[in-house]
């Protein structure tokens, strides 16, 4: 069985989490639940980013103790797990003992083999917001955050990064689907050309954080401590050989494209400098913006994924981000989007699709079907075939990530059955000839059963539904010849998607505050 190893970043914890976090990690769950139906062992991990002086920071600004502060929000994020449905194997927090113990050990291999020096770090620095700025950046002699600064020199640790510039471009060259998609390489590829110059990975100036091996003074650099995390979770370094190791040589982690560099350059060699293999893929996404720009905490434009999961249920959430967003691109997140979407492909097209030909067989055929044992008609086979090839496509483009256009060969599917229908008219055949009616309705329900295994990974708790109404020994497989058995047995199926009225369904709760 092949092993992949589905990584989320692990988010930081000086605000709740919004739809963007919702995003990278329904995405995430979405391709694990594809990867385990195509017969992979997956493990997927997430989690949160827990030191440095941001955190440090905000914790003091609202009176708690980091650490308190901390587990507070990382609760929160750990609860929305459950409530959009995730099937992470892993929550990992980097105060952890476990990953404070993996990050001593790496930062001491790295020191080891010659990758790490003690040296002395100087700019300008904003004592009010305790960050080092560059002469360039300075705004009227003053740090681009407004602050006063001063030219300090203090002691610092740095990270060999200068000498990667080269193994990382021929890494590069030999991975071409190494950063995904291929245009954010160019970017990487000119800031190395540009020359790497070594990463200073110790601060002294704040506490909140994993002291240096054998010098206190000094807590971990923010960013080397969390891209570790990727490590924590797979077991090292109890698990040492991580080059052997089923997961870590199948290892694709997913960001946002704003982490790109740290992820596809920093890392990388991190990891080089170590002797441990690169990871397989970075796949970066673009952002949920709001009236235009990126939604973040700091710009106060956020959505509540929880208040869409309440009112609309999971799958919808789900289903809305990944058909909204072109992956890789940026997109607008509104409610008129989401409930535009939701009437017309859940509700309408396939929820109708669902209840129109499940009440049809109960009434007309009282509830039983059987496989048409006539040669087929040209209608027929050309309906199936339809439904076949878009379900081909469907997986080729999901493993490509393009989520959003496999949802669009989904809905295609679901089109040609609501027309096969409409043009069939079933329901007309009763008196005149039913064995066509039932022919016609299986072969329905059959197609239904193909799109709803397709639906699976994005809206799981309405797809198990309806795979197991139409066959209770279903298994969440993807089959090169997916079929039913020859009789079906199956009754009406409660609403699924009941049509939101945009004006008493709910709108008036985002009111609220
Ligand atoms: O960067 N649109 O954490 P973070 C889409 N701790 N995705 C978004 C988004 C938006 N508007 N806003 C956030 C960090 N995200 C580090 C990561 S990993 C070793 C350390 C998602 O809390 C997206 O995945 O700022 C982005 O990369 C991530 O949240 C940033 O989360």
């Amino acid at each position: 069985m092949k092993s992949i190893y589905i990584t989320t970043p692990i988010y930081y914890v000086n605000a709740k989490p919004h739809i963007g976090h919702a995003y990278t990690t329904i995405v995430c769950d979405v391709f694990a639940r594809l990867c385990r139906m195509l017969g992979y062992d997956v493990k997927l991990s997430t989690g949160t980013d827990e030191h440095g002086k941001k955190i440090e920071q905000s914790a003091s600004n609202s009176g708690i103790e980091p650490q308190k502060f901390a587990d507070d929000i990382s609760k929160i994020f750990r609860d929305l797990l459950p409530i959009l449905n995730i099937t992470n194997d892993d929550f990992i927090r980097t105060t952890e003992p476990r990953h404070k113990k993996t990050v001593k050990h790496f930062w001491k291999i790295l020191k080891e083999k010659g990758y790490i020096y003690l040296g002395e770090y100087s700019g300008w620095y904003d004592i009010r917001n305790e960050a080092y700025f560059d002469e360039s950046e300075l705004v009227d002699g003053k740090s681009p955050l407004g602050g006063e600064v001063q030219f300090l020199t203090e002691a610092c640790y740095f990270f060999k990064l200068s000498a990667f510039g080269d193994r990382l471009l021929k890494f590069y060259e030999e991975n071409t689907e190494f950063i995904y998609p291929v245009q954010r390489k160019n970017e990487i590829i000119s800031f190395i050309n540009r020359g790497l110059k070594d990463l200073a990975i110790s601060r002294t100036t704040f506490n909140w954080g994993v002291p240096v091996p054998d010098d206190p003074k000094h807590v971990v650099y923010v960013w080397l401590d969390a891209l570790t995390n990727y490590l924590t979770v797979n077991g090292y370094p109890e698990n040492e050989d991580q080059n052997n190791d089923k997961y870590w040589q199948n290892v694709i982690h997913f960001v946002g494209k704003e982490i790109v560099r740290f992820h596809a350059l920093y890392w990388p060699a991190f990891l080089m400098a170590a002797n441990i293999i690169p990871p397989k893929q970075i796949v970066s996404h673009g952002w949920w913006l709001s009236e235009g720009e990126k939604m973040s905490k700091s710009l106060g434009n956020v959505q509540d994924p929880v208040k869409y999961c309440k009112l609309f249920g999971s799958d919808a959430l789900r289903y809305f981000v990944l058909r909204e967003l072109s992956f890789g691109s940026d997109g607008n997140f509104s409610l008129s989007g989401f409930i535009g979407r939701y009437n017309s492909i859940l509700a309408n097209a396939y929820g109708n699709l669902c209840s129109r030909v499940f009440s049809l067989v109960k009434k007309n055929c009282n509830g039983h079907i059987k496989r048409p044992s006539d040669t087929l008609k040209e209608e027929d086979t050309s309906f199936i075939t339809g439904v076949d090839t878009s379900v081909q496509e469907a997986i080729s483009l999901a493993k490509k990530y393009a989520f959003s256009r496999y949802l669009e060969k989904i809905e295609y599917a679901t089109s040609l059955a609501n027309q096969y229908v409409d043009f069939q008219k079933p329901w007309a055949l009763k008196e005149t000839n039913p064995k066509r009616m039932q022919d016609i309705l299986f072969i329905l329900v059959e197609q239904i059963y193909k799109i709803t295994k397709m639906l699976y990974p994005v809206i799981p708790i309405a797809a198990e539904k309806i795979l197991k109404h139409i066959n209770p020994t279903y298994e969440l497989k993807i089959e090169d010849d997916e079929k039913l058995q020859d009789s079906v047995d199956i009754g009406e199926l409660e609403m699924l998607f009941p049509k939101i009225d945009a004006k008493d369904g709910g709108l008036d709760v985002f009111t609220d505050d």
